[in-house]
């Protein structure tokens, strides 16, 4: 077995093997970082979501060129919403609610145009796009089976927002025997401060869900 390569992190040096990693990029839609979409329907500032898109550029293109799985998520649910339970449906008060029209099409519904990844980011052939109902990317979604099979253990988590769909995969994976980096500019949330304490949560107490490093550490681990 090769030596893992070591990356220096958040709270001790994480090492992984490229041939049995996968980069995760959750949720990079339109609808969340867009202005137009859900994510501002809410009342949120996008503009905290877009800082996240240049480091993510260069990290998936690194990792694009070494060869590693990469696995694209999307939240959103059927046209018929009978994937939505009534329950996520009625949460908050946003102008728009999901399965509404919005500017992008109808808000967080599948096959819709702010569903879909930003272009900036948009998948290549030979990359895998899991479609999720919920905010995690284990829950009714073929993801645990689909990285089993690939023999994947450790993943490199980024996307939006940190304290939701990213920390609700990261403790689900954790669950599952994975062992997760967080990118820290690579991950995004509309909070500032959940944005701090989200990444804190992750490293705590020895790693409690996982490692967190910003992405220079990683690009230069995978050199
Ligand atoms: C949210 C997500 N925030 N992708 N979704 O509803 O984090």
């Amino acid at each position: 077995m090769p030596d893992p390569l070591l990356v220096e992190a958040d709270p001790y040096p994480y090492g992984f093997d490229p041939g049995h990693t996968a980069l995760l990029v959750i949720d990079m839609q339109r609808d969340f970082v867009e202005p137009g979409g859900f994510g501002e329907s809410l009342g949120n500032d996008v503009t905290l979501l877009q800082k996240v898109i240049p480091p993510l550029r260069e990290v998936l293109a690194a990792v694009r060129e070494a060869g590693l799985t990469v696995i694209h998520t999307r939240e959103g649910h059927l046209p018929d919403l009978s994937d939505c339970p009534p329950a996520k449906l009625r949460r908050g008060s946003p102008s728009m609610r999901i399965g509404d029209p919005g500017p992008n099409g109808r808000i967080l519904i599948r096959g819709e145009r702010g569903h879909d990844i930003i272009d900036e980011l948009a998948p290549i052939d030979g990359e895998l796009v899991v479609d999720k109902p919920g905010k995690g990317s284990f829950h009714a979604t073929g993801l645990d089976g689909v990285l089993r099979g690939m023999d994947v253990r450790s993943l490199i988590v980024t996307g939006v927002t940190t304290e939701v769909c990213v920390h609700t995969t990261v403790r689900e994976a954790n669950d599952r025997g994975y062992e997760c980096l967080v990118l820290s500019d690579c991950v995004g949330s509309y909070f500032p401060e959940f944005q701090r304490h989200g990444l804190g949560m992750i490293a705590a107490q020895g790693g409690i869900f996982g490692w967190v490093a910003p992405s220079g550490h990683f690009l230069k681990a995978l050199q």
